[in-house]
This record gives structure tokens, sequence and C-alpha cells, in this order.
């Protein structure tokens, strides 16, 4: 039997960290379609996340993504933060929007691009110290286009000497988030391309390195949920960048496309001790609203997260146990199908108001008519973007 009150506990601890990115305007490499009301600086993209908070009580950190969140005094953004009653997150490095990284940033056959390269990730734990950030996200665009481009062994050498020199500048606290991806904007060799190769540089660097898992950044059908109960099994899984593909890294919102794996992700985490704060999961959402409003459209994914992870929590692992140790295929089978099929839309409702939240957060953004205000305030100046 699942103990209620130890789900509810477990729904009002867990933490959805919401991308800062997610709030300006996005688009692919067709169009950028601009909306009203966008925020002009990282300030307002922190205004825009504590609404988030605010309406679900689950989304209290915010991403940054460096240079795009660039400011003087990030000491004082951080404050800003906490006013609004959010704090800062994980910073996430960018070296993939200079043409000096053409071909390549850490692991660039020239040693003062990487230079380069090393010295912005090591900004990003300065940004960190000031920030009071525990985690340095780092993914790369590293990778060659054709066989023969570079030698593959020489730029995994590379890769090591950077996160290595990083490793060790981190802080008390501090932890290093490696991010793989299979393919994009690399085709041929993408230098982190799988799990693996993100677990094989972490292990080697310690336990302050631990790997992040994008469910975008697979190839389709890819088995995401066994690899999360593997890193979680060797206390290597530092954290997930939730979002929704149909087909290649679409970005879109998390739990939209595929709710069911999104559940069976979950799954593992629970009953791996995912969900314990001393596990230290991080659950991001990393994800963009190219043509849909942006501010509900994150509270709609927290929702989505939220559901998974109470359908997860809901498993009875003591049947699911028995029916396993027993042989009962269909059985176990139906244990999980069962906790995946439950409507917890009124379980969720019930955590809300018991942490005196309104029942349903996309309505309650509705009515604080925070949407028609920043569409008639923010007008003039630079909408935040991706290359902004
Ligand atoms: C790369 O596709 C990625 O998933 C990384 O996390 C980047 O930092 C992020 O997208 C930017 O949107
Ligand atoms: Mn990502």
């Amino acid at each position: 039997m699942t103990d209620l009150s130890a789900v509810k506990a477990a729904l009002k601890a867990q933490r959805i960290e919401t991308p800062s990115w997610g709030y300006g305007n996005s688009g692919t490499r067709f169009k950028v379609f601009a909306q009203a009301g966008v925020p002009r600086d990282p300030y307002e993209k922190l205004a825009d996340a504590a609404q988030v908070h605010a309406t679900t009580g689950a989304a209290p950190l915010v991403s940054l993504h460096i240079p795009w969140d660039r400011v003087d005094d990030y000491a004082a953004l951080a404050a800003y933060a906490k006013e609004q009653g959010v704090a800062v997150g994980a910073i996430n490095s960018n070296v993939f929007q200079d043409d000096d990284f053409k071909l390549g940033s850490v692991t660039h056959p020239d040693p003062a691009v990487r230079a380069k390269a090393l010295a912005h990730l090591l900004e990003c734990v300065d940004i960190m110290d000031a920030t009071g950030s525990r985690d340095l996200k780092l993914w790369f665009s590293d990778g060659t286009n054709y066989p023969g481009q570079d030698d593959v062994t020489a730029r995994q050498g590379r890769l090591t000497e950077a996160l290595s020199a990083v490793y060790e500048r981190l802080g008390e606290g501090q932890r290093m988030l490696l991010e793989y991806k299979l393919f994009e904007p690399s085709f041929y060799t993408m230098d982190v391309p799988d799990w693996g190769t993100a677990y094989l540089h972490c292990a080697r660097l310690g336990p302050k390195a631990q790997v992040v898992v994008d469910t975008g950044h697979h190839a389709p059908g890819t088995n995401i949920e066994f690899i999360v109960a593997l890193l979680l099994r060797e206390g290597k899984l530092g954290g997930f960048d939730f979002n929704s593909r149909f087909y290649a890294d679409d970005d879109l919102m998390a739990g939209a496309a595929d709710p069911f794996q999104l559940f069976r992700i979950m799954h593992e985490v629970a009953k791996n001790g995912g969900l314990r704060e001393e596990t230290e999961v991080a659950f991001l959402l990393d994800q963009c609203h190219n043509i849909e409003e942006k501010i509900p459209a994150v509270v709609r994914s927290v929702m989505n997260v939220q559901e998974a992870t109470a359908k997860a929590l809901l498993v009875d692992q003591d049947a699911l146990r028995a029916a396993q140790t027993s042989g009962d295929v269909l059985g176990a089978n139906a244990v999980l199908m069962d906790a995946y099929n439950t409507d917890v839309r009124p379980l969720l409702a019930e955590v809300r108001e018991e942490q005196g939240l309104a029942a349903d957060p996309v309505a309650a953004y509705r009515a604080t008519g925070y949407g028609e205000r920043i569409r008639a305030e923010r007008v003039g100046g630079q909408q935040a973007g991706w290359g902004a």
C-alpha cells in the first residue's frame, strides 16, 4: 500500500528549476516569432519565473545562461531573485555562439581558442560564487562534421584537460554537471554524444562531477529511464534538462509529447532515491516556447513534471516487487500501469491547497492579470532571445 501522506510530502518537497531562456523569444532556424511582453533583461526574466513559482509553489529556482543573462552585478541579480521569491539555480555556460568556436571550444585544435573557452567556463564559476549557485551546467557543441576532420581521441584529451581545470576551480558545495547530446550542431561526431562518454569523464573527475540527462538528446526510441537508473546506481545522476521531443531536440514542453516516458523516468528516479534531498538530483526544464504563451507554458510544464512524479510515487512498490520476484510478468506491468493510469490531478489540487495555493495554477496565473500587465508595460527596449 502506498502511504499517501508520504506521497504528498514528496510532492511538496520537489523543486523544479525553470530556464531563464524559456521566458525570452525563441524559434527555429527558420524564424523567431517575437511575443509582446517578453523580458528585456535578466531581471524581467526572473520576475516572470517568480510568477511560475507563485502559482505552482514548485519552481523556486531559475537557471541562468551566460552570456544571455550577463549583468554587471550578479550578487545584485541574486538579491533581486530573492526579493521576487525565487533563487538563482544552475549557471549554464555557452561556448557555442562565438565565431572562434566554429571548430570547437574546449576541444578546438588551436590552444588559444581552448584557452578562451576555458576562461569562459571559469568565469561561470565566478558567477556561481556571486549568485550562490550550486551547479555549473556544461554543454559543448564541440564535434566534427566530416570523417577525418580532426583526431577524435585528441579531442577527448583536450576535453579532459579543460574539465579538470574547471573541476579544480569548483568551490565547496559546487558541482559540475556534464550534459551529452547525440548530434547537432555537429553531425558526424559530438565530443560528448552519450551518457557513457559523459559518465567516463565525470567518473574520472570525481564526486563533484555528475551527468545531466536532457530528455531531447537521444536517438528516437532510446530507453532513457534505463540510463537514469544506471546513473543513480552509480551516484552520478546530477540532474535533468526536461523537455519533449517528437523527432530531434524539439525543446517542447516537458511531458507534452510522451507523458508515459516522463512517468517511466520519474518512476526510476523515485524508486532509486532520486527524490531524496540528499541525492541532489536537479530537475531542470530546458525548453523554449516558440508559438505558445511563455509563462503559462512553463506553468503547464511544471504541472506535467509534478503529475509524472505523483504517478511514479503512487506505484505500489511492494506489489511490484512481489509480482517481479514471482515472475508475474503481467501482474508487474499492471502495477505500473495502474499508477500511470491514475488521475492524479485531484491529489495535486489537494497538495496545492494544503500549501495555500490555488488548485489550478494556470487559472491562478491568468487571474493575476500579470500577462496583460507585462504586455502593456514592456514596450521598447531589446527583447531577450538566444543571442541577447
Ligand atoms: C543544447 O541543445 C542544450 O540542451 C544545452 O542545455 C544548452 O545550454 C541549451 O540547450 C540551450 O537552450
Ligand atoms: Mn539541455
